[in-house]
């Protein structure tokens, strides 16, 4: 990490990397995300799943597993440096889902947020720095596979709100997005107040945030245009507990390179894994 990139993502909790994939790459990992959106139903892989009903998004799930350009992402040469520092040399895939967002689904309500003092419990998410390094135990990646243009809506931030003091208000922002019961799924909005920031990323960028930052989605406007991302999830490998001791079915790992089987696989504390050792991983 640059120490520009190291002191913008821990003062505001994510990072805008702009032009991750390009050219041909770019193009591999859109045709490939399309190849899954187009593949009927009957004709899904064993293990991954198309799932058009949850609210919020069109979910095309283990995408990552579906072709090889988007199972490179995950161990991307360009954010590995980062994701490497950000886990302290501890990296441990533990989901990667193709995100639609589509015109006519509600708001994805603000979320995320350090968690308040009476849940706080040792395997919860944590943001702290040590020895000059972040030490983040929950992170998400989103590859941008299509533009996002100011005023289209999508992802919103909190910043800095990944080191809050204090519980998130519902109030605060977007008072109508949850009811007593959770998600508002009648609810909609483009608007962005004064302290929430709207990222517009283009096809081939990378946003990164810490789980801890609280963030959300504003309905999206374009009707001709989606929004697609994969959003690939990392911990540390030894939170083993809470990411789920095994993450993917057998019938997704037979799909994986040898490599992104270990990134994905948990370990200990004081075990290196050996993609850690190389600047640079390529799948085999
Ligand atoms: O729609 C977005 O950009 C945010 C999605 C989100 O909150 C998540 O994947 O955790
Ligand atoms: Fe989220």
């Amino acid at each position: 990490m640059t120490p520009e990139q190291r002191y913008f993502f821990d003062l505001t909790g994510y990072l805008h990397l702009q032009g991750v994939l390009q050219g041909a790459e770019l193009q591999a990992a859109q045709d490939a995300a399309q190849r899954f959106i187009d593949t009927p139903p009957e004709e899904v892989p064993a293990g991954l799943e198309i799932n058009l009903e949850r609210e919020h998004f069109n979910w095309y799930i283990n995408a990552f597993a579906f072709d090889k350009p988007l199972e490179a992402l995950t161990l991307h040469p360009k954010t590995w440096p980062i994701l490497k520092e950000l886990t302290d040399d501890r990296p441990r895939l533990t989901s990667g889902n193709l995100m639609v967002d589509v015109h006519g689904k509600p708001f994805h309500p603000l979320h995320g947020g350090v968690p308040g003092a009476p849940a706080r419990n040792p395997e919860q998410g944590r943001y702290s720095t040590i020895g000059g390094k972040v030490q983040c135990n929950d992170l998400v990646f989103f590859f941008y596979l299509t533009d996002v243009h100011p005023g289209d809506g999508g992802l919103i931030i909190l910043p800095c709100s990944h080191k809050s003091h204090f519980d998130y208000p519902r109030s605060l922002f977007y008072p109508d997005s949850y009811t007593a019961d959770g998600y508002n799924d009648e609810y909609f909005s483009t608007e962005v107040p004064e302290g929430v920031l709207n990222v517009t990323p283009k096809a081939g960028d990378v946003v990164i945030i810490s789980e801890l930052v609280t963030h959300g989605a504003l309905s999206w406007g374009p009707q001709d245009r989606d929004r697609r991302f994969l959003t690939l999830r990392y911990m540390q490998q030894h939170e083993s507990v809470r990411g789920g001791l095994d993450r993917f079915s057998p019938e997704v790992k037979a799909r994986l390179s040898p490599e992104t089987l270990e990134l994905a696989a948990p370990a200990s504390f004081t075990h290196i894994k050996e993609i850690v050792e190389r600047e640079v991983v390529t799948l085999s």
